[in-house]
């Protein structure tokens, strides 16, 4: 749904007070107890955040991608652990369901879903099945009105939490690669399903990530999400092709605000008797980062406003997530040594936000991941051509 441009206006500026005047100055306690404060959770429910992308036929906001993005944008200035408690909702927790789930399935979740009272986690990689999705070896064997699934998930965010799981397994065993997994809608709580202990993890303190895992656990045969087996696979793929907008918009958010806390302590940290902001070899650090976070919001748009006109965006979508990841993690790095020494320590939080922004090289897709889809669809493309 494209909303009116009065609208759209309105609501990402109440998302950018939001963000600095509650989840800014909120940081640096969620990252000391790795909680996110419950008044902030109900303040996010109340702006509607859990729902963003989804349907207003289920009580969400419909946003289409270009608005997701740009509110993605703003909700990204704050340290990332803030856009994991509702982002899994919004993107990988929701959207198997929301693109292939069949009707009674979205009616069933997406409500729940939308207004936050149901948290969603995308269970998909495996401990021995992580770049390699079509290699996963959790098993869902049918039994009568039923599948039973076995197997370990791992790194998965929002679980502690969750109250529902798409979980990819496989289906049949006689195929081993992409073609024999199925995906489900597996609530927690349903026997055999248990969550482990959260991993300790290098940043974004307050958003949890930890194993799910599956033990004989019994779901009736309709939680196969579109009644279609084989079809698990693709579904992933569908999921995270939104999943790579949506992640590049908040790297090239967080780029956005890393910089103005970069130039902020340039122009009033003196040196030599001036700013160091008047230094040429920062004044290049600055220029660089500006243009390179620039970039990554063109790139971002673009391919959101082409998914919304129905083109098929895999390949800009995983432009956009390696240029974007990989553009936070250098200007979070110049922010560091722009600070000097306050970089290296906490308070001045140019560190955690370094920290925080190394995991989006990482999850959604490596960097390595992104380039391999590109560049195999561009040697595609040139063997169609000749
Ligand atoms: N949309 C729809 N269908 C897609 C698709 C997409 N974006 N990408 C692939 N498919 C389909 C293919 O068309 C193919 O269909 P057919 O069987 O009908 O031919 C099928 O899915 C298998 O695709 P492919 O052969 O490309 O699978 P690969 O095993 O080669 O895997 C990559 C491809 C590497 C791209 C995939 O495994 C991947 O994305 N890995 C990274 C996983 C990831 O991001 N993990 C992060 C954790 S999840 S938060």
């Amino acid at each position: 749904m494209a909303l009116d441009p009065d609208t759209r206006d309105h609501l990402i500026s109440t998302i950018r007070r939001f963000v600095d005047e509650r989840l800014i100055p909120a940081e640096a306690v969620v990252a000391q107890t790795d909680a996110i404060p419950g008044d902030l959770l109900d303040a996010m429910r109340d702006l509607g955040l859990f729902g963003l992308s989804i349907s207003p036929d289920y009580g969400g906001l419909g946003l289409n991608m270009e608005e997701e993005a740009l509110l993605i944008l703003e909700l990204g200035r704050a340290a990332p652990a803030f856009r994991s408690v509702f982002g899994t909702n919004i993107g990988i927790g929701s959207q198997g369901i929301a693109i292939d789930g069949t009707a009674d399935q979205k009616a069933k979740y997406l409500p729940g879903l939308a207004s936050g009272q149901i948290i969603g986690a995308f269970a998909l990689t495996e401990p021995d099945a992580g770049s390699d999705a079509g290699s996963v070896r959790t098993t869902a064997r049918r039994d009568g009105d039923h599948y039973i699934l076995n197997g370990t998930k791992r790194f998965i965010t929002n679980a502690p939490h969750a109250g529902l799981f798409t979980v990819m397994a496989r289906t049949d065993p006689a195929q081993p690669g992409p073609r024999g997994v199925s995906a489900f809608a597996v609530e927690a709580g349903t026997p055999g399903l248990s969550t482990g202990r959260p991993e300790h993890k290098m940043g974004q303190q307050g958003a949890h990530v930890c194993d799910v895992i599956l033990e004989d656990c019994r779901i009736p045969a309709d939680a196969l999400i579109g009644g279609v087996e084989g079809q698990g696979f693709k579904t992933a793929m569908k999921v995270l092709d939104k999943g790579r907008l949506h992640i590049a918009a908040a790297c090239t958010g967080l780029a956005e605000r890393i910089i103005d806390d970069m130039m902020a302590y340039a122009v009033t940290r003196r040196q030599f008797g001036k700013p160091i902001a008047e230094f040429q070899l920062l004044q290049a650090m600055f220029a660089d980062s500006r243009a390179e976070a620039y970039a990554a919001r063109c790139m971002v748009l673009d391919a959101a406003r082409r998914r919304d006109a129905g083109q098929d965006v895999g390949v800009e979508a995983s432009c956009a997530k390696m240029f974007a990841s990989e553009m936070v993690g250098r200007v979070a790095d110049r922010n560091v040594q722009v600070h000097g020494g306050n970089g290296y320590i906490r308070e001045y939080r140019a560190e955690q936000l370094f920290r925080d922004a190394r995991l989006f090289r990482i999850y959604e897709g490596t960097t390595q991941i992104q380039q391999g889809i590109i560049a195999r669809a561009m040697a595609e493309q040139a063997r169609a051509a000749i």
